[in-house]
């Protein structure tokens, strides 16, 4: 499409002598510690996020949106826009859909096109948040209301999202529950629950068998005095009682402020639990912000979790689905998410690095300061020569955003769908 390979090789030719340098020294310094570059190198090749499909536009707030132009137009753009991702960084092979905004019109012409950008399906989401036509309104809820009629109509929503899901070849069902209450008294928060528990029953049931449901959580917004399933404990609660293939789905931006993330996905992790993450980053709330923009050293640490909880043979690594799930205000979409799965990389490259063997020892014999001491060598390696050299290997460019905005990306695809064209999406 927009960039050939030759483009991608032309861009690398007048970044490669400096990064050689640069990996040559990090690398004689890490096999120094006895650390294995190839052994590093192979993880982080293979290591692939998907990217949602809301995020390719510009995302609003609830005072305003300001489009970004040239946004897809259609499912068939997004993939064309994930395509692109996936050449220039070698990081994503994916996309999670979001329906009903993205349900394909012809099944067979998407799976062809998503192919020819090496792109897959990974776990869909279904939407009961919203008010889109549909018979019954979720205003006062959907898998959780009082109203019978209401909660069958989420459940046959969640069905058909697995039909779709189906279709395409993705293996999972994401469910986030808006439901909850604005005021004391509005609900009742023991029959919310069950009403909650029932319904996801019934969709749970009607997933095949190689299929698993990822349950989200949510402390507030966009009902600010309960929400059904407010954390990782219901989460876990209603996912145990489900059965097996029912997991835990982690958005970091789904906290509240100061929460210890890493220690809830290590918990998690440690009972097999851990369906996957929504990545973003956040300040306050569900900010949606560039992951690792604001929590560099959190990310870091929840990657520490998640190496050694699968090295433990707690869970596998391919058992863990990873998503982005970001919005866009400020920045070019294409761009944010390029740095997106660059922060993601860095945390898991950095976490790789570190000691666990001498860490233990530390645990052990209660040696706080050097426990520190082994975390902060991590942490503080800059890690982003590895990165550049598995993309390189992978074909992938050097400098991802350089060129982007070399071949004026952007400009061209105002060019051809407008500029203000609109995705689906918040
Ligand atoms: C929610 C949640 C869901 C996402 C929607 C758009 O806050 O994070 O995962 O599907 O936003
Ligand atoms: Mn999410
Ligand atoms: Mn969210």
């Amino acid at each position: 499409m927009r960039l050939t390979t030759e483009n991608i090789q032309e861009s690398n030719s007048k970044y490669v002598a400096l990064h050689q340098k640069s990996f040559a020294a990090l690398s004689s310094q890490l096999e120094h510690e006895g650390i294995s570059i190839e052994k590093i190198l192979s993880k982080i090749r293979s290591f692939q996020i998907a990217v949602p499909s809301w995020a390719l536009g510009a995302g609003g707030t609830r005072f305003g949106r300001f489009g970004i132009g040239g946004e897809p137009r259609s499912l068939e753009e997004k993939i064309e826009d994930i395509g692109l991702l996936a050449k220039l960084t070698k990081s994503t092979d994916a996309v999670s859909l979001h329906i009903p905004w993205d349900i394909p019109s012809d099944y067979a012409a998407i799976m062809q096109l998503a192919k020819s950008h090496n792109i897959g399906f990974d776990a869909v989401n279904s939407n009961t948040f919203q008010d889109y036509g549909q018979e019954k309104s979720y205003k006062f809820g959907s898998l959780s209301h009082n109203d019978p009629k209401v909660r069958e109509q989420a459940v046959a929503h969640n069905k058909q999202v697995i039909e779709v899901g189906g279709k395409l070849g993705s293996k999972g069902l994401t469910v986030w529950l808006a439901d909850g209450s604005n005021f004391p008294g509005q609900q009742s928060f023991r029959r919310a629950l069950d009403n909650t528990f029932e319904s996801l029953q019934k969709i749970y049931a009607s997933m095949p068998e190689d299929w698993k449901l990822l349950l989200e959580y949510k402390p507030y917004e966009p009902n600010f005095y309960s929400t059904v399933i407010p954390d990782w404990g219901t989460s876990h609660l209603l996912c145990r009682q489900l059965g097996d293939r029912a997991k835990v789905l982690v958005d970091l931006g789904h906290h509240l402020p100061n929460t210890n993330i890493e220690q809830i996905v290590g918990i998690l992790l440690g009972q097999n639990q851990l369906a996957g993450f929504h990545f973003n980053d956040s300040k306050f709330g569900d900010d949606d912000l560039t992951t690792g923009s604001i929590k560099p050293y959190q990310l870091f640490l929840i990657f520490l979790e998640l190496v050694a909880g699968a090295e433990d043979s707690c869970q596998t690594w391919e058992s863990i689905s990873w998503m982005i799930d970001a919005s866009h205000n400020t920045k070019d979409p294409l761009e944010d998410l390029m740095q997106t799965l660059e922060a993601i990389k860095i945390a898991y490259a950095k976490s790789l690095l570190v000691d666990r063997v001498k860490l233990n020892e530390h645990q052990i014999n209660g040696d706080v300061v050097m426990a520190q001491e082994i975390l902060q060598k991590a942490f503080l390696t800059d890690v982003r020569p590895l990165l550049k050299e598995a993309r390189l290997q992978s074909g992938g460019a050097l400098e991802p955003i350089s060129i982007y905005r070399q071949h004026e990306i952007r400009k061209q695809l105002i060019q051809k769908r407008g500029e203000n064209t609109r995705a689906t999406g918040l």
